[in-house]
């Protein structure tokens, strides 16, 4: 038989059951919001992957970083994560590569996640819709991705909207960087019309004017592999010629953002050389190792590898990593390398340290693991290196030191150096031994 509970203790009850509703709501709310959370790496990212193809799982993602209910980092930048580039200063290495924010829509979403560099794009100078669906195939035994976009982009006006009210957004503030953030940078990659003829600067003059008040880097890309127009482009005349066209036009701008170009990692070692001559005769400022490849590494287990398309993820690791080394001996040590692809854990963006990057961006593993990503890759790095005793620009400094360009030459001139500081040395001790003593005997080692 059911008691009648009295009215009093029915509204108790009430209050009760609506307060632990509202504390644990608001728990859900805290531990959602948190990138850190378990929940996005084990349950919503791979149940998402599941319900949804790969380009709406991506779309969805872009919409909830862009409306703000997307979780954030809350940690903070370990002191030993500092990054040097340029003479700036970020709090971390771990950026965001080209390709999820297409159109620049969830800019400060993204900021928020962590990376300490967005790059919006790419986009090209007219909307173009990009290649039929599907388009994009997720490679789940190999944690990788196959994608043939071919370069959707709502075009520059409607980035460049974007960009405006991101600006009004933050106050309109004469802050020092496009970012609007004190140690977080933000970077445009520039595409070109699909009708544009590869080896045709324009798209990309055009660009730079557009876009240099409101990036920090702007990325010009070389890096379709194979295609009759590469062969041209990747003679080192047209080369110069589009990167020199390029430079130029920023040097005309006022805030002058870095130039920076991003490679293919498909590039034999003599068109890797050939890129190097062309960056340092135009004064670029660094570059972006690597796109994604076409080619299929043999390790490949899942049945989408048979996909046409570009192949991101670990998979595509060993080609950045060996297109690093070879660019970082034929660059200058001003020439700063962005280490890209495949990386997914601490321990990957460190091995790219070692082979002279200077930052590390990744797309692929954030797309695996959702918004966690860079926190966890940070913290991973941070342990890391405190088990070594060494910052991130020790690790980066000694590597770009010894396996730069010119690296014989700096030694043999440090060498000389020294060497001319100890006679000087030895020649004062004599001189005030002369001066003092008169008498006394000098024995020379
Ligand atoms: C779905 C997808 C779209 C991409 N779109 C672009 C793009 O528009 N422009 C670009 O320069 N790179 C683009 N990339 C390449 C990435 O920026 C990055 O260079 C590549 O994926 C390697 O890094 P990862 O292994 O960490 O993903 C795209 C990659 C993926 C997976
Ligand atoms: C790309 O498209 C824009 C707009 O139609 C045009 O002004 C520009 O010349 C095109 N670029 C090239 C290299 O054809
Ligand atoms: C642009 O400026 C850079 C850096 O000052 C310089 O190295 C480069 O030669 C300049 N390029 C052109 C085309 O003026
Ligand atoms: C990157 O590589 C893919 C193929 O791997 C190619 O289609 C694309 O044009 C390249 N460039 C950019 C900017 O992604
Ligand atoms: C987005 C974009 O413009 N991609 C271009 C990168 O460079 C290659 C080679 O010039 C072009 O074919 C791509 O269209």
């Amino acid at each position: 038989m059911a008691t009648q509970a009295s009215p009093a203790a029915s509204t108790a009850r009430t209050w009760l059951y609506g307060s632990l509703l509202v504390v644990s709501g608001g728990a859900f709310v805290a531990y959602y919001s948190d990138s850190r959370s378990a929940v996005h790496r084990y349950v919503l990212t791979p149940l998402l992957r599941t319900v949804l193809d790969a380009e709406a799982v991506h779309k969805l993602a872009v919409r909830a970083l862009e409306a703000g209910v997307a979780p954030r980092d809350y940690g903070r930048d370990d002191e030993a994560l500092a990054c040097e580039i340029w003479g700036e200063r970020i709090s971390s290495p771990v950026g965001l590569a080209a390709g999820f924010d297409k159109d620049g829509e969830a800019i400060d979403g993204l900021f928020n996640l962590g990376f300490s560099w967005v790059e919006a794009g790419s986009v090209t100078p007219e909307p173009q819709p990009g290649n039929p669906g599907p388009r994009v195939f997720h490679l789940s035994a190999d944690e990788a991705i196959i994608n043939r976009y071919g370069f959707p982009s709502k075009g520059h006006a409607a980035m460049l909207g974007r960009l405006r009210a991101r600006r009004k957004g933050n106050g309109d503030d004469k802050h020092a960087h496009a970012s609007h953030r004190p140690d977080q940078l933000l970077a445009i990659n520039l595409g070109k019309n699909k009708t544009s003829a590869a080896d045709d600067p324009s798209d990309y003059v055009e660009g730079v004017r557009k876009f240099s008040p409101w990036a920090d880097v702007l990325v010009v890309n070389v890096s379709s592999p194979n295609t009759p127009g590469l062969r041209n482009l990747q003679q080192r005349e047209a080369l110069e010629k589009l990167l020199g066209a390029v430079t130029a036009a920023r040097n005309e701008t006022e805030r002058k953002p870095r130039i920076v170009l991003k490679v293919a990692p498909d590039l034999s070692e003599n068109e890797l050389a050939d890129v190097a001559a062309a960056v340092t005769a135009c004064g670029i400022d660094g570059v972006i190792v690597s796109n994604t490849t076409v080619q299929r590494p043999f390790s490949l287990a899942s049945p989408n590898k048979a996909e046409i398309g570009g192949l991101s993820g670990p998979p595509l690791r060993p080609l950045s990593l060996r297109a690093v080394r070879t660019l970082r001996q034929h660059l200058p040590p001003t020439v700063a390398l962005i280490g890209c692809g495949g990386i997914s854990s601490g321990a990957d963006a460190l091995e790219f340290a070692r082979a002279g990057a200077s930052a590390v961006q990744l797309y692929t593993s954030f797309a695996y693991d959702g918004p966690g990503a860079p926190r966890r890759i940070k913290d991973e790095l941070a342990a890391l290196l405190r088990k070594e005793g060494k910052t991130w620009s020790q690790v980066v400094n000694e590597a770009v030191e010894t396996l730069s360009h010119g690296a014989e030459d700096r030694r043999s001139i440090r060498a000389m150096i020294a060497e001319a500081e100890r006679l000087r040395a030895r020649a004062d001790k004599l001189g005030e031994s002369i001066a003092v003593g008169g008498e006394e005997v000098i024995v020379l080692p």
